[in-house]
């Protein structure tokens, strides 16, 4: 093009990104205008695309901005982007899949590991000096146990890899069995709740999952069972698993992700049987420069050619 174009810039982006766009575009930040909802208004078919993350989103108003456009989305989740307004505006929309399979996966190990061995409460326990008078209690085993996956998508599979290492039993729900996976499918959402040890929760958000772990598949889990949620909190009834917390119906929860973050319900904090990380599960200098790399690149790959490199899966 023989003007740089022009991009929308949803909401805050990593300071990286921010600047790599800066280099090649005219960035526009929307949240930095006095009244951005006048603003979207006022610049209707004004941009050439869009930028945003997946916890800003992108609305039809926004859409509307960059009509025959792009939107690159920093994240692989994207049921905070309203794809039926990029039809109708004609925008390509693109996310950025697979770079962070391997951290995701590593951070969900992690908090199976970390809730079952209890390895942030020993930490306190050594830390705060209590550990010569007073031995710490014993856990709960993790090789060999039962891992029940919900949504056995390319994060899911690297899950299920590092389970195998453990020498787990593996199964898994989601919409439809997985020609191929190798692992047993399991229809019934709490069937799967009752057989395992660990049910790990790595499918994506939007209304389709919505609360797809209800009571009722907590209560199936039972006072022996852990949930761990690497996908998004949406996926998890919070105020029932505040609940079986507090009641002791199920064993613990290792949590990266909640359902109106950054707020973590009072019922999950400070107990030693669940672990809850803000939201990281992505963030490695490594797999974040890899999205970003990718942002960079579907843009840069529609605007040469027509077309995104990765359009939502
Ligand atoms: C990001 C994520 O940190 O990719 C996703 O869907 O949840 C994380 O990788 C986050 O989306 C950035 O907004």
């Amino acid at each position: 093009p023989d003007r740089p174009c022009r991009l929308l810039a949803i909401g805050p982006l990593p300071p990286g990104l921010h600047a790599s766009l800066r280099e090649r575009y005219q960035l526009v930040a929307l949240w930095e205008q006095p009244d951005p909802g006048a603003y979207l208004r006022e610049h209707r078919g004004r941009f050439d695309g869009g930028v945003t993350m997946s916890r800003h989103g992108c609305t039809d108003a926004m859409f509307a901005c960059f009509p025959g456009g792009v939107l690159g989305c920093f994240g692989v989740g994207y049921e905070s982007v309203d794809l039926e307004a990029a039809r109708r505006h004609r925008v390509q929309v693109s996310t950025t899949p697979d770079v962070l399979n391997d951290c995701v996966a590593d951070l969900a190990f992690a908090l199976v590991l970390a809730v079952a061995r209890q390895i942030p409460a020993a930490d306190r326990h050594v830390q705060a000096g209590r550990w010569p008078t007073a031995a710490y209690p014993l856990a709960t085993r993790v090789s060999g146990k039962r891992l029940g996956i919900v949504g056995l998508g390319r994060i899911g599979q690297a899950i299920a890899r590092r389970a195998s290492g453990f020498d787990m039993a593996l199964r898994y729900h989601g919409r439809a069995p997985k020609p191929g996976a190798g692992l047993e499918f399991e229809p019934d959402l709490g069937a799967l709740a009752r057989w395992s040890d660990f049910l790990v929760l790595s499918c994506p958000g939007g209304a389709a999952t919505r609360r797809l772990v209800s009571a009722g598949v907590l209560d199936a889990l039972g006072p022996e069972g852990y949930l761990i949620n690497i996908s998004r909190g949406s996926v998890v009834d919070e105020a029932a698993l505040a609940q079986a917390i507090a009641q002791g119906r199920i064993a613990g929860a290792g949590l990266d992700v909640y359902a109106d973050e950054p707020k973590v319900p009072a019922a999950l904090l400070g107990r030693d049987n669940v672990v809850t990380l803000p939201h990281i599960a992505a963030s490695t200098r490594e797999t974040r420069h890899a999205m970003e790399r990718l942002v960079l690149d579907n843009l840069h790959a529609y605007f040469e050619t027509g077309a995104v490199l990765t359009p939502p899966a």
